[in-house]
């Protein structure tokens, strides 16, 4: 490019004439090819740069009140021509110059010598994870998955699932009760729900039977938190509701889902329990998933290991909905001489802890990443 002479000093041929001299310049700059010596040279040279020859051709020769409008023109040019040479310089060390005398160019506005910024891939937490899975297991069985509020009130947390005012099954869910609510009738008062079988009642008196529900949550109880309690913790229960549900039902669904989860070789056995709102009830045991059986610490030399809840719904319970659904409005369509069900109900963190081999229930909720990086 050669510059030519400038004869005309009104503000737009001037703005013409850099624009042309800045298209230049950007072509050279963001060329692959040109190493950063020659641009140097050619632009910015002493003797022979094209600078130089502007400053002489298009500055000193200007009468003086054009000056005023070449100057700043020029020296913006000139700034960025060497805030790109400085860029380049900085961006390309040694090995591109090198490439680039030995002939191997290579793409050079990436610098391949710098170490890479690697991307942090976020990983389920390992509660999160285990309560995925194991809904996943119902969801295959065709159970559809029901949510609910932490925040619920006394009646369905308590009073429709047979916990009535002030007995004695309450104390064994120690409860973290809202303040301020002395003025309510007990069943309005909210409260933390103490675990996931609230959405039992939600469920039912939204919708009739039958029903195939698995409610994944987390839960809150007053509790002091120890290696094995946290006042804080999640459960996934589960509700079939249709004519003909008997315990066999119960047992062949829990059976398949134990082993579904843990392993074809996990057996399960069904011991009697208590539970207020089912009737027979039972706790599950399977056969320990780290001795086989045969009996280890793990399982306290039993070979057996405690995991869930269960039992057939308490007709008390399809009473209690019916009677809310009549205040609601709707049909009291929980018939007892028709229709019967099943309900269970498992602590996800025994049973992530289990699956990870996690000592303290604690690590789950401190939030230490050396401790969650494992799970990634
Ligand atoms: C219940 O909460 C019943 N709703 C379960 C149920 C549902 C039974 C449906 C029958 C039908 P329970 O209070 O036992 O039951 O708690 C269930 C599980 O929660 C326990 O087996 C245990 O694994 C877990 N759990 C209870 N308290 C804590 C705690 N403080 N920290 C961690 N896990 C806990």
């Amino acid at each position: 490019m050669t510059i030519p002479q400038l004869t005309d000093y009104t503000e737009a041929s001037l703005d013409k004439a850099f624009s042309e001299l800045n298209i230049e310049a950007d072509r050279a700059l963001n060329s692959v090819t040109a190493d950063n010596e020659t641009l140097r040279l050619e632009w910015l040279g002493r003797k022979q740069g094209r600078l130089k020859t502007i400053s002489d051709l298009w500055l000193k020769a200007a009468p003086p009140e054009a000056k005023r409008l070449i100057g700043p023109r020029f020296n913006a040019l000139k700034e960025k021509i060497e805030v790109e040479l400085e860029r380049r310089n900085s961006s390309l060390p040694g090995i591109r110059q090198a490439n680039i005398h030995a002939g191997n160019i290579v793409e050079s506005q990436i610098d391949v010598t710098l170490p890479g910024s690697a991307q942090r891939i976020g990983a389920e937490h390992p509660l999160i994870k285990t309560m995925a899975e194991i809904v996943g297991v119902f969801q295959r069985m065709g159970y559809s998955v029901g949510l609910g509020p932490e925040v619920e009130n006394d009646f369905n947390n308590f009073e429709s699932l047979n916990f009535p005012p002030n007995h004695p099954a309450r104390d064994t869910q120690d409860t973290l009760v809202l303040a301020g609510q002395e003025q309510k009738p007990l069943r309005e008062r909210l409260l933390m729900r103490t675990h996931t079988s609230p959405v039992q009642i939600r469920t039912m008196l939204e919708q009739a039977p039958p029903l195939r529900i698995v409610i994944p949550g987390k839960v809150h109880r007053n509790e002091a938190a120890d290696a094995t309690h946290s006042p804080v913790f999640h459960q996934v229960e589960g509700l079939c509701v249709d004519t003909n549900i008997t315990f066999s039902d119960l047992k062949g669904t829990l059976d398949h889902a134990m082993k579904a989860f843990f392993g074809s070789a996990v057996k399960t056995r069904f011991f009697p329990s208590f539970f207020p709102f089912t009737e027979p009830s039972a706790d599950v045991q399977i056969s320990c998933i780290f001795c086989g059986g045969k009996g280890c610490r793990k399982c306290k030399h039993s070979g057996w290991i405690e995991l869930l809840g269960c039992g057939m719904v308490d007709p008390a319970v399809f009473e209690a909905v019916n009677a809310r659904r009549i205040e609601l409005g709707r049909e009291p369509v929980y018939d007892t001489s028709r229709i019967s069900g099943f309900a269970f109900g498992m602590g996800v963190d025994r049973i992530a802890m289990m699956k990870y081999g996690i000592s303290d229930i604690g690590l789950l909720y401190s939030g230490d990443m050396r401790f969650l990086e494992q799970f990634a």
